[in-house]
C-alpha cells in the first residue's frame, strides 16, 4: 500500500505544481527555451521536474488524444522531416485546454465578403503608394511619403549606405513595382510603366550600389517583367505590346555587366559587396561581405544566363555560392554571416536565419526549383539539417507535446552555442521557405511566434529580444517577410487563420504607417513615430503578398501556372527552358524530378478547418511575448 500512496502523492504534487504554474504565468514551464538564462524564476528547472523519463513515455497517448479523444493524423509521409523525432508524450498543457475557444471563435472562419473587402483594401494601399510615387517622386528612386517628395542617392554623404546601397538614381521604385501591377491585373499601367522604364532608365550612372540590392530589386524585376511580357503562357497571358524589342532584357544585361567587376580580383570568388555602375569596384572598397549579399545572386544571374545564352553570370554566382559553402564549419555545417572575400576568414561567426544569411538559404532551394541542379538541393538540405540541429530550440513537435514553442536562435557557427537572445524581423521569411520545403508543421509554429509579436506592436520590431520580451531594435521599415510567410502558409493550408493574420497586418499598416502621400517607416514600434521613407519593397512585396493573400482567383493561383517569387517578390515562372542550358562547364546537370518530400508534410484535412496551431499553444506563445 505504501508505494501506492507514494505514487498518488507524487501525482497530486505534480498536478498542484502544474496548476500553480498555470495560474501564475498562464502556461507551464516554458519561458526559458531550454537555456540557462535566468528570468528571476527558473521555469526551466521546473520544466525538468515535470519531464517524464523518456524510456517510460506512453507511445499511444498524445496530448491531443487526452484532450479531445482524437489524434491529429499526419498524412502518409515517405520522408520524415529533418530533426523531427516522435513527439514526447507529455500532457500538462492539456490542463489549459479550456482556453482554446477564444482562439477558435476568433480565427476559424472568414466570410467571402470580408475577403473581397480586404483585397480591395490591399489594392487601395498599393495604389495610394504607387500613384503618389508617380505623382511626386518619379523619376527619383523613392517617395518620401510624409513630405511628398522624391528621394535619390545621398550624394552629400557617400558613406550613408543605408540609402546609397539601394538608391542608384535609376527610378528604383518604378522598376521594382512592375510585376505587382500585373498581379493586380492592371495591364495598361504595366505597359505604360514598362515604356517609361525603357524610355528613361539608364545604368550609366556614377552610383555606388550594393551588388545584392541592385540584383534583387532591379535585375530581378527587369527579367521578371521581360519574361511576363514575352511569354504568353505565363501567368497573365498576352500582356506584351507589338514593338517590344527585348529592351528590358537588354537593360538587365547591361546592369549585370556593370556588376561583374565585383567578381574580379577576389581570391575566394566571393564578390565585393559594392560596385560603382560607371567605374567598377571603388578603390577604397572593403573586403568584407555578408553571406546573403554574396550568396543570393544565383536565381537572377542564372535566369539571365539562360535568357541571353551566356554562362558568365551563372558561373560567377555559382562560384560564389560554392566558395561560401566550402567555408562552412566541419563541426556544425553552419556558415557565419560576414566573411573576408580575400582570406576566406569569417569576420562574424554568428549563424542565424535573419540578417546577413536569410536569402542564402532561400536561393539554394529556389535555384534548385528553377534550374534543377541537384547540387543546390543537396546544399539546401544539408543547411536545413544543420539549422534544425543547432539553431532550433523548444519542443520537438509544433502541435504536440509540452515545452517551449519552437524558435530558431542565433548561434556560433563553430560551436553551435547561443550568441544572443534576439530574433530579427528578416527571419520571419523562414516559415515561407519551410512551406516550400514541405515542412509545414515547423512553419506554422515559427510564424505563430512572429504573429504574436506583430499583435503586440502592430508591426515587427527589427530585433525582438525573446528573453526580455521587448524589442532590441525598434524600427519597422514596412518589411514584407511576415506577410510573405502568411501568404505561403495560406496557400499550403487554406486555413482562415492566415486571412485573419493578413487582415490584422493590413489594419495595423493603415493605422500605424499611413501618412499624407504613402506609408512610412515606423521609427519606433512602441510610440509609432515615423521616418520619412517608403522602401521600394513595400510596393513590390508587402502590398503584392497582401493582395495575393485575399485574391483567390488570381492567375498565379491557377493550377496550370507554376511560379516562384524571387527574394524581392518578383514572379518567375517555373519553366522547362530554365532547366535547359547550352553550356556544360558548371559540373553535372540533371533533370530529375524534385525530392519526393514535395507536399509530403501537407496539413491533414481536419486541421484545415480547425486552428493550424492548437489554441493552447497560441495562448502559450501570446503569453511568452507579453500579450497578457
Ligand atoms: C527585401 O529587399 C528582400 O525581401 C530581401 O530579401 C530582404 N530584405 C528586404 C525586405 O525586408
Amino acid at each position: 500500500m505504501q508505494w501506492r500512496s507514494l505514487v498518488v502523492g507524487l501525482v497530486v504534487l505534480r498536478l498542484s505544481l502544474s496548476c500553480v504554474l498555470w495560474l501564475t504565468f498562464g502556461l507551464g514551464p516554458g519561458v526559458s527555451f531550454g537555456f540557462n538564462f535566468h528570468l528571476g524564476f527558473n521555469l526551466h528547472k521546473l520544466d525538468l521536474l515535470f519531464r517524464e523519463d523518456k524510456g517510460t513515455e506512453s507511445k499511444g497517448k498524445t496530448w491531443s488524444q487526452q484532450i479531445q479523444g482524437k489524434r491529429y493524423e499526419q498524412t502518409a509521409s515517405t520522408c520524415p522531416q529533418v530533426g523531427q523525432q516522435p513527439p514526447p508524450q507529455r500532457s500538462y498543457l492539456g490542463l489549459f485546454q479550456g482556453n482554446q475557444d477564444e482562439y477558435a471563435r476568433r480565427y476559424s472562419s472568414f466570410p467571402d465578403s470580408l475577403k473581397t473587402k480586404m483585397r480591395g483594401m490591399a489594392r487601395d494601399m498599393f495604389y495610394f503608394g504607387y500613384d503618389n510615387y508617380m505623382k511626386y517622386a518619379f523619376p527619383k528612386d523613392e517617395l518620401n511619403p510624409i513630405d511628398c517628395e522624391g528621394r535619390g542617392p545621398d550624394v552629400l554623404n557617400p558613406s550613408n549606405i543605408n540609402i546609397n546601397d539601394v538608391l542608384g538614381n535609376y527610378s528604383l521604385t518604378l522598376i521594382d513595382t512592375l510585376d505587382t501591377l500585373l498581379v493586380l491585373g492592371n495591364v495598361s499601367e504595366f505597359q505604360r510603366a514598362v515604356r517609361l522604364v525603357i524610355d528613361t532608365v539608364s545604368f550609366d550612372k556614377d552610383s555606388t550600389v550594393q551588388v545584392f540590392e541592385a540584383n534583387i530589386r532591379i535585375l530581378g524585376s527587369l527579367i521578371s517583367a521581360h519574361i511576363l511580357l514575352t511569354d504568353p503562357k505565363h501567368p497573365f497571358g498576352e500582356v506584351g505590346f507589338e514593338d517590344y524589342d527585348n529592351e528590358l532584357l537588354h537593360l538587365a544585361h547591361d546592369l549585370a555587366v556593370r556588376l561583374l567587376p565585383a567578381f574580379e580580383n577576389t581570391n575566394t570568388g566571393i564578390p565585393y559587396p559594392r560596385v560603382n555602375l560607371k567605374t567598377g569596384v571603388p578603390p577604397d572598397s572593403i573586403n568584407e561581405t555578408c553571406t546573403a549579399g554574396a550568396g543570393s545572386l544565383l536565381v537572377e544571374f542564372g535566369i539571365l544566363s539562360r535568357l541571353v545564352g551566356d554562362s558568365t553570370f551563372e558561373w560567377v554566382a555559382r562560384r560564389a555560392v560554392r566558395a561560401l559553402w566550402k567555408l562552412r564549419s566541419n563541426e556544425t555545417g553552419l556558415l557565419g554571416n560576414v566573411v573576408n572575400i580575400q582570406t576566406g576568414q569569417w569576420v562574424s561567426k554568428q549563424s542565424g536565419l535573419g540578417a546577413g544569411m536569410d536569402s542564402f538559404y532561400e536561393y539554394l532551394l529556389k535555384s534548385y526549383i528553377l534550374f534543377g541542379e541537384k547540387e543546390d538541393y543537396r546544399m539546401f538540405q544539408s543547411a536545413y539539417e544543420s539549422i534544425q540541429i543547432h539553431m532550433r530550440r523548444g519542443r520537438e513537435s509544433c502541435n504536440e507535446g509540452e515545452g517551449d514553442p519552437p524558435l530558431y536562435v542565433n548561434v556560433n557557427m563553430f560551436s553551435g552555442e547561443i550568441m544572443n537572445t534576439w530574433i530579427d524581423s528578416l527571419q520571419a521569411f523562414f516559415p515561407g521557405l519551410q512551406v516550400l520545403n514541405g515542412d509545414v508543421d515547423n512553419a506554422i509554429c515559427l510564424h505563430a511566434f512572429y504573429y504574436a509579436i506583430w499583435k503586440r506592436f502592430g508591426a515587427l520590431p527589427e530585433r525582438y529580444n525573446w528573453q526580455l520580451q521587448a524589442p532590441d531594435v525598434l524600427f519597422y521599415p514596412l518589411r514584407p517577410e511576415m506577410v510573405e510567410s502568411t501568404y505561403l502558409l495560406y496557400q499550403a493550408t487554406k486555413n482562415p487563420f492566415y486571412l485573419h493574420v493578413g487582415m490584422d497586418i493590413l489594419q495595423s499598416l493603415e493605422t500605424n504607417a499611413k501618412v499624407r502621400c504613402g506609408y512610412a517607416t515606423l521609427h519606433h514600434v512602441v510610440d509609432k513615430s515615423k521616418e520619412d521613407r517608403m522602401e521600394s519593397f513595400f510596393l513590390s512585396e508587402t502590398c503584392k503578398y497582401l493582395y495575393l493573400l485575399f485574391d483567390e482567383d488570381n492567375p498565379l493561383h491557377r493550377s496550370d501556372n507554376k511560379y516562384i517569387f524571387t527574394t524581392e517578390g518578383h514572379v518567375v515562372p517555373i519553366d522547362k527552358r530554365f532547366r535547359e542550358r547550352q553550356w556544360s562547364d558548371l559540373g553535372p546537370f540533371t533533370l530529375s524530378p524534385p525530392c519526393p518530400c514535395m507536399n509530403c508534410n501537407r496539413i491533414p484535412e481536419e486541421q484545415r478547418y480547425a486552428l493550424p496551431l492548437k489554441s493552447v499553444y497560441m495562448r502559450q506563445i501570446d503569453h511568452m511575448v507579453g500579450l497578457f
